[in-house]
């Protein structure tokens, strides 16, 4: 890249860190990280009626501070995985009115053409981090908050006594209607969920897991649950199998390795028109990229013939 170009990429960078998203933006990928204009971490995806979408925290921290700082998310959806829509920003953390800021990990599900979006924030007057969770009629918002509170707070779960346990949830729902949020950080929680998607159903449990340090993210394919999640620091993803959403959990090793560029690399994996994705960030953004302006990256996923999912290989080409 000759100077101009490197300081028009860091003008748009910086713009689009300051500004809400207010239109439809389409742009196609070339190759990874699919978004190029804006830093985007922490993808969840949901396929809905023929499309793929990629919801992701927006981190805006200007170089050359390190520290995350996301206050709202960004939505992308896309036909073929090549052309993309950014649709105008949906969330911002500050929507939930109880919440301080932080828009930290998230994902969305549709139920009974309900669109619910769990989310991390941190709470104003709790102390810690806590999740919530917003409502939409679309599966690109606008979200409104669906309860007025948290639905996890920090002083619900004490098995560990830092502050950013409750993070990262991932939710699922099972073939037989029952809906679980799983979550955390250093622990891994779940929960069933009532049916309305916004209050908890049961008690709160711990799931036993190596080397857990947080983005659980829950998928199924055919009789097997997968709970892949980060693993150490800088992360690795790594990953369990069960035959029951309950546990045990079988430790099944290394998913992806460390990105090297970037000290997370927070995962969703999905099926979509008959492939399976692994979708993930990375700090490979050629301006200012790193652990705290994050990139987004599609690669492939393949499982064995024995159902075990086979080791992700990252490359610049993407799919
Ligand atoms: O983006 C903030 C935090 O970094 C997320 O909640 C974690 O999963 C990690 O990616």
């Amino acid at each position: 890249m000759n100077k101009s170009t490197i300081v028009a990429v860091f003008v748009s960078l910086f713009a689009t860190s300051i500004f809400a998203v207010e239109k439809d933006t389409t742009f196609v990928a070339q190759g990874n990280p699919v978004v190029r204009y804006k830093y985007t971490a922490d993808p969840a995806a949901l396929v809905h009626d023929g499309k793929i979408y990629i919801y992701a925290g927006h981190d805006q921290c200007p170089p050359p501070e390190n520290r995350y700082v996301i206050n709202e998310w960004c939505v992308f959806s896309s036909s073929d995985m090549k052309t993309w829509t950014e649709h105008p920003t949906p969330l911002k953390a500050t929507d939930f009115g109880w919440a301080k800021g932080d828009a930290w990990a998230s994902q969305v599900i549709e139920r009974n053409g309900k669109f619910y979006w769990y989310a991390t924030v941190e709470h104003k007057t709790i102390h810690g981090k806590s999740i919530g969770v917003a409502v939409s009629d679309s599966p690109i918002g606008p979200f409104k908050d669906a309860r007025g509170s948290a639905l996890i707070t920090n002083d619900m779960t004490t098995i560990t006594h830092i502050s950013w346990d409750d993070i990262d949830p991932t939710v699922f729902i099972d073939d037989d209607g029952q809906a679980y949020l799983f979550w955390g950080n250093t622990q891994c929680y779940y929960a069933k969920l009532k049916e309305n998607m916004t209050e908890l159903d049961g008690p709160i449990m711990p799931v036993s897991l190596p080397r857990f340090t947080e983005a659980p993210w829950i998928h199924k394919k055919g009789d097997w649950y997968y709970l892949s999640f980060a693993s150490e620091f800088p992360e690795k993803t790594c990953y369990a199998m069960s035959k029951n959403i309950n546990g045990p959990w079988e430790y099944k090793g290394i998913l992806n390795e460390l990105a090297g560029n970037c000290n997370t690399n927070h995962q969703a994996i999905i099926e979509f028109k008959g492939n399976w994705y692994f979708i993930y960030h990375n700090g490979g953004a050629n301006v200012n990229g790193g652990s705290f302006r994050r990139s987004i990256c599609i690669d492939r996923l393949y499982y064995g013939s024995d159902e075990t999912m086979k080791r992700v290989r990252m490359t610049s080409e993407g799919i």
